[in-house]
C-alpha cells in the first residue's frame, strides 16, 4: 500500500509505522491520520502481524497537530466537520500499539503517544501540551488522558504553562514505561512487540480491551468486564493449550484460536 506521510514495514511479526514529515517535525495533518487509519486497519486484518510500533524521527515523534493546516479554521468549520474527531480511531484497533518516542511529542503528538498502549521513550524525548501558547487547549484527549497518566497537579502544570517534560521526568511520572538510549529505541520497541507476538493474539486483544475499559468505566463495571473476558478465554483453544503446556512443563504452542 502506498502512503505519502507514513512509512510502513514489517519486522518479523511487528509492523513498524514511521511518521514521515521531517520538514514539519512530523506535524500531524489530516492525511497522516487518514493514512494511519488505513495502515492500522490493514494490520488488524493481517494474521502475520501481532503488534505495531509507532515512531517518528530522532528529532520529533510529532510536534503536534499541523498548526498551518489549523490556522484558518473557524468555529463553524471545526464544529460542522468535527475536525479530526477520527483521531480517536487509533484507540479502536485490536493489536497492541507501542509508541517509540524520540524528540518532541507535543500537543497532538503527546496525545497520540497516550492513545498507544505502551509508550517507551528515548533519552532525548520531550513531552508537552503547549496549546495554551497558541490560545487554545488540548483537543485530542490531552486534558483527559494526561490527568489519568500523571495526576492532576502535574497535568495542570503542563497544560497551564505549556512547559515540556523530559524523558526522565516522564518515566518518574509514569507517562512512559521506560527510557532507553536513542540508538536502542526502535530495537527495544520491536523487542517488546515480538515478545507480545509469542502470545495468543486473541488473548492479547482481550487483555488490551480489558485494560482499556478501566479508562472509561467505574471500578465495578471494569471488574465485571474483566471477569466476563476472563471467562471468555476459557472458550479458546489457546487457554487450554497454555494450561496444558504448563502442566506438561513445556512452552505453549498457540494457534490463535
Ligand atoms: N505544525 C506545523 N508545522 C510545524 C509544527 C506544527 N505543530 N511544529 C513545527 N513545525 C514546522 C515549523 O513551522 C518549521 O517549518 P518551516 O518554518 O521550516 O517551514 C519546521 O517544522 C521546523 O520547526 P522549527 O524551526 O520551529 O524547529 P525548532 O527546532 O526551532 O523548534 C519546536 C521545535 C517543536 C519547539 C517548535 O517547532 C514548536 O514549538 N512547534 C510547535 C509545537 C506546538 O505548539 N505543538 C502543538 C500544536 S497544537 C484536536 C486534536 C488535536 C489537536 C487539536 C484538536 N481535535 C480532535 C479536535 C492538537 C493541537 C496541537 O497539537
Amino acid at each position: 500500500m502506498a502512503y505519502e506521510t507514513i512509512l510502513v514495514e514489517n519486522r518479523d511479526a511487528v509492523a513498524l509505522i514511521t511518521i514521515n514529515r521531517p520538514k514539519a517535525l512530523n506535524a500531524l495533518n489530516a492525511l497522516v491520520f487518514q493514512e494511519l487509519e488505513r495502515a492500522l486497519s490493514a494490520i488488524d486484518a493481517d494474521e502475520e502481524i501481532a503488534a505495531v510500533v509507532l515512531t517518528g524521527s530522532e528529532k520529533a515523534f510529532a510536534a503536534g497537530a499541523d498548526i498551518k493546516e489549523m490556522a484558518d479554521l473557524d468555529f463553524s468549520a471545526a464544529y460542522n466537520t468535527d475536525y479530526v474527531a477520527h483521531w480517536q480511531n487509533v484507540t479502536r484497533h485490536s493489536k497492541p500499539i507501542i509508541a517509540a518516542v524520540a524528540g518532541y511529542a507535543l500537543g497532538g503528538g503527546c496525545e497520540l503517544a497516550m492513545m498507544c498502549d505502551i509508550v517507551i521513550a528515548a533519552e532525548n524525548a520531550r513531552f508537552g501540551q503547549p496549546e495554551i501558547n497558541l490560545g487554545t487547549i488540548p483537543g485530542a484527549g490531552g486534558s483527559q488522558r494526561l490527568i489519568r497518566e500523571i495526576g492532576k497537579s502535574k497535568a495542570m502544570e503542563m497544560i497551564l504553562t505549556g512547559r515540556m517534560m523530559n524523558a526522565e521526568d516522564a518515566e518518574r511520572a509514569n507517562l512512559v514505561s521506560r527510557v532507553v538510549p536513542l540508538e536502542n529505541l526502535i530495537d527495544e520497541a520491536l523487542r517488546i512487540g515480538n515478545e507480545i507476538a509469542q502470545k495468543s493474539q486473541p488473548i492479547v486483544a482481550m487483555a488490551k480491551e480489558a485494560v482499556n475499559v478501566a479508562y472509561e468505566t467505574s471500578l465495578a463495571e471494569g471488574l465485571r468486564f474483566e471477569r466476563r473476558a476472563f471467562y471468555a478465554t476459557f472458550a479458546t483453544d489457546d487457554r487450554a493449550e497454555g494450561m496444558t503446556a504448563f502442566t506438561e512443563k513445556r512452552s505453549a504452542r498457540f494457534s490463535h484460536r
